[in-house]
């Protein structure tokens, strides 16, 4: 019987590799580089599946290099390196990692706000370098408050949601946020009684905003000089979504003139590439890009994407569509596969 082909575009953990390898012909990156898109097209010929990361653009000029792709399983929740359209006009299935890393992203996600506002790599900093040379002053790295604060959370699907569940019940913060869409009551309950306001009102009101809504051309720059100006001088900044949701430069310019107090950011326009001006401004904390990084929920995104794949070719079904399954998407090489189907 022949057995699918699949491609491991970057690094994976060993055991995963090992399951794929019993359901599949595998052929994973065995030194983690970065294939320009030419280059995956080319490891890309001959594979029916691949477990993808945001490092690989799957748009309609690889897709059309090759056609005997039929699913991409992103072992990351944010899919933006998908051109979902031309996936799914070619009957490509796209499948992604909701879920098994809110609560993770969502530590981090706290851990960020917390550093901003008490300016903890500031201070690391300041001691690392010898400066600190007398006992602690009344003013020294005296930052912002965090408990019973105001959060602004922009993007409130899962992870934007177990940040405010923190901020409210852990800190006793009143919880603004701003969404596609208002969520139910019940939501908002459990969200610490999370009020649904417009940005502008979101930014003018905010001690600390947050940035949890995924990228689109909708969504670029959803930061810039002109939201920056609405925030407090007070106010700090977190972006942990994507790139591009923030105009970094603008952000660097607020930052150095001090019209915020602060940011902190996982993620970056262009990075791994970092904006030079932020490199250099003391009040931001800089990370890159590890929100979902603890072993235990980067080895549950692993499996889940792994999970899609065997799930796609041998029950005809994934678990985490992100782009609806086509009939064209029926799988022929396998004889034990029921043919797709709508997924749930
Ligand atoms: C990152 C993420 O991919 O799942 C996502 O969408 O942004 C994260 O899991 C990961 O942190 C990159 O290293």
């Amino acid at each position: 019987m022949t057995r699918p082909q699949i491609l491991v575009t970057r690094a994976t953990f060993p055991e995963t590799l090992e399951r794929l390898a019993r359901h599949f012909d595998v052929q994973a990156n065995p030194d983690d580089t970065i294939w320009p898109t030419d280059a995956l097209a080319r490891h890309l010929q001959g594979k029916q599946g691949a477990l993808t990361t945001g490092s690989e653009r799957i748009d309609a000029a690889l897709l059309a290099a090759c056609p005997q792709l039929k699913i991409c399983a992103n072992m990351i929740v944010g899919y933006n390196n998908f051109d979902v359209q031309a996936m799914a006009s070619r009957g490509v299935v796209g499948t992604n990692t909701p879920d098994v890393l809110s609560e993770t992203t969502a530590d981090f996600g706290f851990a960020l706000i917390l550093a901003a506002a008490r300016r903890l790599t500031e201070g690391e900093h300041f001691l690392r370098r010898g400066e600190w040379k007398k006992p602690s002053f009344y003013r020294m790295f005296a930052g912002a408050e965090v408990h019973a604060s105001t959060l602004g959370i922009i993007g409130m699907g899962r992870i934007g949601q177990a940040i405010a569940r923190r901020g409210a019940r852990g800190f006793g913060m009143t919880v603004l946020y701003h969404n596609r869409a208002r969520l139910d009551a019940a939501t908002e309950a459990a969200c610490g009684g999370a009020r649904y306001v417009s940005k502008e009102d979101l930014l003018r009101g905010a001690d600390h905003v947050l940035l949890v809504l995924p990228y689109s051309t909708a969504t670029h720059h959803t930061i810039g000089a002109a939201e920056l100006a609405l925030m407090k001088p007070s106010a700090t900044l977190t972006n942990i979504a994507r790139g591009g949701i923030v105009d970094d430069a603008a952000l660097a310019c607020a930052l150095r003139e001090r019209r915020i107090a602060a940011a902190a950011l996982d993620v970056f326009e262009g990075e791994p590439a970092v904006h030079p001006d932020l490199l250099r401004l003391p009040n931001v904390v800089l990370t890159p890009h590890i929100a979902s990084a603890t072993v235990a929920t980067r080895r549950a995104m692993a499996e889940l994407a792994a999970d899609n794949l065997i799930a796609f070719f041998e029950k005809g079904r994934v678990l985490t569509p992100v782009t609806p399954i086509a009939p064209t998407t029926a799988i022929t090489p396998v004889p034990s596969v029921a043919g797709a189907k709508e997924n749930t």
